[in-house]
């Protein structure tokens, strides 16, 4: 099946140990998912919406336990406990695969194994890396078809170069006592079992582009970050890429297809990626960005005409939709899409309000990145697109303006390293708790976040023209706890206010914390903001943040010696700025 040694045998000791009745290998052909397609809806694994109006397009409904990321069954196994960090969970690598070994015993019984190469980035492009997953579920299989460039291409390019990622991974039996998913950077594999869920079972991507890549990235000197990357085209037809953290289920996917609001005739939004950017410094000194994914693994709840028509559309076909709910005429329904009562909840129950919200609040769609219509030829480029702004964003009720520049690099990895934001439904705990979630990375760095502070600060200073480093906040409230910043696409207006500063063309003001905007840059032109509400979002409290800073520097702490002086120094000089402003 392949000339590569490794991993036929790979192949085979797995197979050896998972027992399964078929083994097939994946050429990422249409023909092949069509049939897996078929097999699906045969099982009733799949459930085909209504023909009609949502042509080749599914539901499938997940287990109840199985519903979103399970981050405290996820571990990083590296031989040092110490080199996961506090962030991860560890498990030694003995240990793990002791564990692991006995739950993929004959875990494939009487299912179909599947050979899943994939490539994470344009196939032809050097800054791609290919792994291999092997799974027992057609919905795994299917979905990688849609999210990665996957199949016969991959499997070449495997063959030339020799190395990938391992990914095992079976449904097991769903039972979350025997759900676990387990990393070995070190030996570039993963392994999961027990779950279907996307980001615990679709392993290119958190698993492979986030965890195993971080790691990877921190050797080879790059960056693999939980970001979105976006073209933004002015009026004059000038391109400014950027790319933004936020943590999951915070709106990544509306801003990377953001609609410009009316008054900005002229701009164009190109969507490069909406989840994950791998970063590079370039000959030339500017960071470069590839999105190593080929699709979308989108929250449906809140979708809708008003917050992002680009992702509708998209998803009128070819889409497969997971734990939604579904209309009589079986079209899927979520909270947020329209003011119609679906018939059926996410669980297939008559629709019953006293159930809860029909759809799973992490109910999600998969869908091909080219069926969105701002998706630009710029994701199939080798070497990546050229960032001119990072931004870290965050869900903050109170403290967080809405924009804050950084005042140079190491500033901005302060900022990264200090963001916090509210829970949300993309993993399973309780939703809306402020956590902090350095670079939107707190589930998905695979290894100690003092390195990863330190891998960052050396890559800043690699760049001689490093990007502005900027943090905003979408989601501030006011005392009914109403939202004082409208978003989705009139965040454009924000983004115009960070592609002025990167140009050197307006000034701003500067606080300890950071620089921010000046009265009347942030142009609100037909907007129903007020200024009282606009100076709310655009004030420092000295004494808040003074605790604020306080807070970041035992978080900071918290991390050991790994963590970069230069950080906490960073944090010192901001606190005392701080106080100096609030005696003064
Ligand atoms: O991890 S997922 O890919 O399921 C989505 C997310 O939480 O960002
Ligand atoms: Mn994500």
């Amino acid at each position: 099946m392949t000339s590569n040694q490794a991993l036929a045998d790979w192949v085979r000791e797995v197979a050896a140990l998972t027992q399964p009745e078929k083994i097939h290998w994946c050429d990422g052909s249409q023909a092949e998912y069509d049939a897996l397609i078929a097999d699906m809806l045969q099982s009733g694994t799949l459930i085909e919406l209504d023909p009609e109006t949502r042509p080749r397009s599914y539901l499938h409904r997940s287990d109840p336990s199985d519903v979103a990321r399970t981050e405290h069954l996820t571990f990083v196994c590296t031989p040092e406990r110490d080199d996961a960090g506090p962030n991860n969970q560890w498990l030694s690598p003995a240990d793990a695969h002791a564990r692991m070994d006995a739950l993929f015993a004959g875990a494939m019984r009487g299912r179909t194994l599947y050979v899943v190469p994939y490539c994470m980035g344009p196939i032809d492009s050097p800054l791609a890396r290919c792994g291999v997953e092997i799974t027992d579920s057609p919905y795994v299989a299917a979905s990688m078809r849609i999210m990665t460039r996957m199949g016969a291409p991959a499997l070449r390019r495997i063959e030339r170069e020799g190395s990938f990622v391992r990914g095992l991974h079976s449904l097991g039996d769903l039972h979350p006592e025997r759900r676990f998913i387990m990393h070995f950077p070190h030996e570039l594999s993963i392994q999961s079992i027990g779950s279907g869920y996307g980001g615990n079972a679709l392993l290119g991507k958190k698993c492979h582009a986030l965890r195993i890549a971080s790691y990877q990235a921190r050797q080879e000197g790059w960056l693999a970050e939980h970001m979105l990357i976006m073209g933004i085209e002015d009026p004059q037809g000038r391109l400014h890429y950027i790319a933004a953290a936020f943590p999951s289920a915070c709106g990544k996917t509306n801003m990377a297809m953001l609609i410009p609001p009316q008054e900005y005739q002229g701009w164009k939004v190109k969507t490069i990626g909406d989840d994950i950017a791998w970063l590079h410094v370039g000959e030339d000194g500017r960071l470069w960005a590839i999105n190593p994914e080929a699709g979308f693994f989108g929250v449906a709840p809140g979708t809708s005409r008003h917050t992002n028509a680009n992702a509708v559309d998209m998803l009128q076909h070819d889409t497969i939709f997971t734990n939604v709910a579904l209309t009589e005429d079986g079209r899927p329904w979520w909270e947020g899409l329209s003011d119609e009562t679906p018939a059926y909840d996410w669980q297939g129950r008559p629709y019953d309000p006293a159930n809860g919200p029909a759809a799973h609040p992490n109910s999600r769609f998969t869908v091909a990145a080219r069926q969105c219509a701002s998706w630009s030829d710029a994701a199939e480029r080798p070497s990546g697109v050229p960032i001119t702004a990072i931004i870290f964003g965050g869900r903050r009720a109170s403290l967080a303006p809405l924009v804050l520049e950084a005042k140079n690099w190491q500033h901005g990895v302060l900022l990264g390293a200090s963001m916090a934001s509210e829970t949300t439904a993309a993993a399973t705990g309780q939703v809306g708790v402020v956590r902090r979630d350095p670079m939107a990375m707190q589930p998905f760095c695979g290894y100690h976040f003092g390195d990863y502070w330190a891998h960052w600060l050396a890559t800043g200073a690699r760049l001689s023209q490093a990007p502005g480093i900027y943090q905003v906040n979408w989601f501030r409230r006011d005392a009914e706890r109403r939202f004082l910043w409208p978003g989705y696409g009139e965040n454009l207006r924000v983004l115009k206010w960070i592609i002025e500063r990167c140009q050197g063309s307006i000034d701003a003001q500067e606080t300890p914390v950071g620089n921010l905007p000046l009265h009347g840059d942030i142009d609100l032109t037909g907007l129903d903001v007020s200024h009282e509400h606009m100076r709310q979002l655009t004030h420092i409290e000295p004494q808040d943040w003074l605790s604020e800073m306080d807070e970041v520097a035992s978080f900071l702490h918290g991390y050991g010696p790994r963590v970069p002086q230069a950080l906490h120094e960073e944090r010192e000089r901001v606190s005392q700025g701080l106080r100096q402003q609030a005696s003064g």
